[in-house]
């Protein structure tokens, strides 16, 4: 992509032009050529959109759930952008049907944007495309960023963490209740939606939340609350969106989450680039076939080669590149 195509798609999402951040989202998904770049010029317009991640087992409710949460704060003055992790769409921005039509209502809202995202072959990660994809809505203005994924891989809870807020949705009648997520998704909940109200069961579900939240958290102050909701009739979507809201003052807004955020997403970043560079070069040298043949005729051993391969990885060199590129990005030190 030629690079005053990404200048026009850059001011046009900076304007608030819907087309722009559609194209815009679909090429950095993509990774298209360039797409660093145009996100480093849209990263000084972004840090104002909360975003909200939503996560739960299967047919929960999390995508009704949306919906209705987006109307209640389209309501309330707010623009919001859905972001629905879909596990099953094996195209980056093609959307389930069934997701289609669940959000119809939403969809017919010019307040509300929603992009689905394939959870698998996302270019540089799940994480990293969605981060990408929340920070594009930032940037083109939406107030609240929500992130619908299903909570069983372990890639989708790491999108989630990325929030600033996490709703776990618990469903009454799935047998062993709580139990029925998955290890590790309840510890990530700032506030616990008990959906599907309207069915029997509701109240020791939430009974079983607070019971093991009361051995959980005791001597904590910030005890996430749980919220009861029927997604379907609109019942408690309020009171979710009330308590979202005070959730998303305190949440998430310590200077140490932040700084632990920021650190992972460089982290990720410069991972993905390795892998992705390497791979590169040496599959068009024909490098890796002769590594894999030579190894498996055993002229050479994995170890060995890790060290042989690699560019100068030592400390030293490693301190004499940092500081030369922390030098040209952030300046001389004391200055
Ligand atoms: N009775 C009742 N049904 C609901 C409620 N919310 C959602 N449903 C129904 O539950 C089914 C699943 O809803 P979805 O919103 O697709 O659930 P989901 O968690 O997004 O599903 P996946 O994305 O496939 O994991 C649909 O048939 C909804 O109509 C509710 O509050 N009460
Ligand atoms: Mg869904």
């Amino acid at each position: 992509m030629k690079v005053n195509d990404w200048d026009k798609l850059v001011s046009g999402v900076k304007a608030g032009d819907v087309r722009s951040l559609s194209r815009m989202i679909t090429r950095v998904e993509n990774r298209a050529d360039g797409w660093k770049k145009a996100m480093q010029q849209l990263y000084s317009g972004t840090g104002r959109a909360k975003v909200v991640g939503i996560t739960g087992s299967p047919g929960a409710g999390k995508s009704t759930l949306v919906n209705a949460l987006a109307s209640e704060l389209s309501k309330r003055g707010k623009t919001v952008g859905i972001i629905a992790v879909d596990p099953s769409s094996p195209f980056s921005g093609g959307a389930l049907l069934g997701d289609r039509l669940r959000m119809a209502e939403v969809a017919v809202n010019p307040d509300i944007f929603i992009r689905s995202m394939a959870t698998r072959g996302a270019l540089g990660g799940l994480c990293q495309g969605a981060r990408d994809v929340a920070r594009i809505l930032d940037a083109f203005g939406k107030d609240i960023v929500l992130i619908e994924t299903v909570g069983v891989g372990q890639d989708e809870i790491e999108v989630v963490k990325t929030a600033d807020c996490v709703l776990v949705v618990c469903v009454p009648g799935q047998g062993d209740g709580i139990q029925a997520l998955k290890a590790g998704i309840m510890e990530i909940a700032d506030i616990y939606v008990v959906n599907k109200a309207d069915r029997p069961g509701a109240d020791e579900v939430v009974a079983d939340i607070e019971g093991m939240l009361s051995i959980a958290d005791q001597g904590k102050l910030d005890t996430a609350p749980v919220v009861k909701t029927s997604a379907a009739t609109g019942e408690g979507v309020e009171s979710l969106c009330n308590t979202l809201f005070e959730r998303l003052v305190h949440a998430r807004n310590k200077e140490q989450w932040l700084d632990k955020r920021v650190r992972e997403e460089i982290l990720s970043l410069v991972e993905t680039q390795i892998m992705e560079s390497l791979l590169c070069a040496w599959q068009e040298s024909g490098a890796l076939n002769k590594m894999v043949e030579a190894v498996l005729n055993k002229k050479a051993d994995p170890y060995s080669l890790v060290d042989a391969l690699l560019p100068d990885l030592s400390k030293e060199a490693l301190n004499r590149q940092t500081a030369k590129a922390t030098k040209t990005i952030i300046g001389p030190e004391n200055s």
